[in-house]
This record gives structure tokens, C-alpha cells and sequence, in this order.
């Protein structure tokens, strides 16, 4: 197993189709059809991978996904995913996650405290509850009910960020902080999500994203990661969408229902993300060249397309033993 490290060592190459080792253990069967998983940022090469291992054993889609996320909550350390999340400006680590089936199951939540895998309890509110989305306490307490533990999650090193942050405390999102090569105690590092899409052996999708959101956001404050149509959609006859960057965007857009939407008129997935991110920028054309909007698409042929509004976005795919590649997505402002 390769490891994170080595992993970032290989993104931070970052060149257009880096190509990456082989999955396959030596004795796999052959795929029966093309499966395929990707997803946002460099880090979702190892998601990937976790990924991929559900959907070469003949796994569901939404499987995979479910797994994918889980890994980048619980085995990256960065800033902005999972249990090594900056925390909000009152000092407090809320997380968001949606995880939707292409049948048009979804189950979300957010602003969650303290559970370590809120895409499992995502996927709990899908299949156990007559709801969508829970929240906050709630969706803790429905966490528990569930069997998940309550786990303190605020690192050492997330609290001193926040720490350093509040002494000159100016929320300002930043284009791509998260791309810094050197992490800086108490920068603004705001965008890092991992949004994930799969189609398994059957031809089925499913999607999966989760986040911490921005760091030192205001307390309450939900982004688009756990709003179905806003950072996920995903619909077997159609495609899927997901999105990574300043969330308010894609809320006021249903940036993922659009492109996926754009898909179903004819669009491919790259010219869907691309026609998604002009309705954006006709809307918001100032605030547009200040913040990143990043949005990843597959439709049901397995085609593959991703846009952000500013460069540096990059996403992963996974489409057979021999090949993971990290790769570059188009910019509207290059
Ligand atoms: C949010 N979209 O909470 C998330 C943050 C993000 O890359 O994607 N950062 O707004």
C-alpha cells in the first residue's frame, strides 16, 4: 500500500494524466463491464483506491462510494475532511456529508459533532429514515441510536490553527489555499472536499461527498456538501455531479442538479460543468473571480469531465487495475 506521502508526492508532480501503480492483486477476475470511480483532489487517488477494491469484487456503486469517503474522514489528515478538520470560528469541528444512489436514494447530514464517519450515518438517514437530512444535535443523537460512537474529534494541531486564527480574525475564503505547498498555522486553507462518484459492473452510480467545510466558518454555517442537488446529484439514466470550493455558490445554483440537468439535454460531462460554472459566473461575475467553484461529472457511459472556475483543481480516476491517473481540470479564468 502506498502511502498518503508518497501519494501527495506523485500529485505535487501534478501534470496532466499522471498514470499510477496497479491495483490489481495478481489473481483478479476479469472486470465484467467498466467499472469506474473518481473524485476530487489528489487525495482522492488513495479514496479511490478504497473504492476500487468494492467495485472490481462485483460491489455496488454505492458501496464503493460509501467506502471511499469513509477513507478520506478517517485515514487523511488534512484541514478540511474528516477528523482532522479545522473547526469553525467558536473552536468547533462540525462535519457534512451526503451520500446519494442513483435509484434517487439520498441521505445526508450536517453541521455533525463528534461522529467520526458521517457519510455511514449519511447513508443510515437514507436507509432507515423517512428523511433526508438531519442536523446538529439531531443527527448526532440519530448517530448514536445507530451505534456510532461519540468520539472528541478536534486535533491538537486544528485547535492551535484555529488558536492562531482568531487573533487577527477576518474570514476571507481563499482561492485554492488548500494547494499551498506549506501549511501555515492559522491560514485561511478553505477548500478541500471530497466529492466521489462511481458506476459499478452494472452499470449503476452512485455519489458520495463529505467535508468539514470552510474553516473558522460561522457556527451553524452549512455548505453545499450535504444538500443534494447542491454539492451531489447523481441519477441512474442521466449521470452524476459533485462539487468542491465555496459552497454558498453551489447552493445558489443546485450547481450538481445543473449539471447533471445539462447532461440530460445533450451535454457532455465536461461541457455540463462548463455551462454550470457560466450560470455561475453570470450571476456573480465579481465575487466569481475571487472564489473557486470546482465540479466533477460522469454519465452513464462512464465519460468523465470536470471545470473549475480557477485553475488548480485536480481529480482522480479509476477506471481499471492498471490505471489511476491524477488529472488537471480546465479553468474558466486560466
Ligand atoms: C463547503 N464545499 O463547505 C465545501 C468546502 C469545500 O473544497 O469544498 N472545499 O463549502
Amino acid at each position: 500500500m502506498i502511502s498518503r506521502r508518497e501519494w501527495m508526492q506523485l500529485a505535487s508532480v501534478s501534470g496532466v494524466g499522471i498514470i499510477l501503480p496497479s491495483l490489481a492483486p495478481a489473481s483478479a477476475a476479469p472486470l465484467k463491464s467498466s467499472a469506474k470511480v473518481v473524485s476530487t483532489w489528489d487525495f482522492g487517488v488513495p479514496a479511490n483506491q478504497a473504492a476500487w477494491q468494492v467495485l472490481r469484487s462485483n460491489g455496488s456503486a454505492l458501496d464503493a462510494v460509501e467506502q471511499g469517503a469513509r477513507w478520506a474522514e478517517s485515514e487523511l489528515c488534512n484541514s478540511t475532511v474528516g477528523h482532522c478538520g479545522n473547526p469553525d470560528r467558536d473552536g468547533i469541528l462540525t462535519l457534512d456529508a451526503s451520500i446519494m444512489d442513483g435509484d434517487g436514494r439520498c441521505g445526508a447530514v450536517a453541521a455533525i459533532e463528534d461522529i467520526l464517519h458521517p457519510i455511514s450515518v449519511a447513508r443510515r438517514v437514507m436507509e432507515k429514515t423517512p428523511h433526508v437530512l438531519l442536523v446538529g444535535a439531531g443527527a448526532q443523537q440519530f448517530a448514536i441510536e445507530q451505534g456510532f460512537t461519540k468520539t472528541p474529534l478536534l486535533t491538537a494541531n486544528a485547535k492551535k490553527a484555529w488558536e492562531a486564527w482568531k487573533k487577527d480574525a477576518k474570514y476571507q475564503p481563499r482561492i485554492n489555499a488548500e494547494r499551498l505547498s506549506q501549511a501555515i498555522p492559522g491560514d485561511k486553507s478553505n477548500h478541500d472536499t471530497i466529492g466521489m462518484l462511481a458506476i459499478d459492473q452494472s452499470g449503476k452510480l452512485a455519489g458520495a461527498c463529505t467535508t468539514s467545510g470552510m474553516a473558522w466558518k460561522l457556527r451553524g454555517r452549512v455548505g453545499d456538501s450535504p444538500i443534494i442537488g447542491a454539492g451531489l446529484y447523481v441519477d441512474n439514466e442521466v449521470g452524476a455531479a459533485t462539487a468542491s470550493g465555496v459552497g454558498e455558490e453551489m447552493i445558489r445554483n443546485a450547481a450538481s442538479f445543473l449539471v447533471v440537468e445539462l447532461m440530460r439535454q445533450g451535454k457532455s460531462p465536461q461541457e455540463a460543468c462548463l455551462a454550470a460554472l457560466e450560470r455561475i459566473v453570470s450571476k456573480r461575475a465579481e465575487a466569481s473571480k475571487h472564489l473557486q467553484v470546482c465540479l466533477l461529472a460522469m454519465n452513464t457511459h462512464g465519460e468523465v469531465g470536470a471545470y473549475a472556475l480557477h485553475k488548480g483543481f485536480v481529480y482522480a480516476l479509476c477506471d481499471h487495475d492498471k490505471d489511476q491517473r491524477l488529472l488537471d481540470a480546465s479553468a474558466v479564468y486560466a
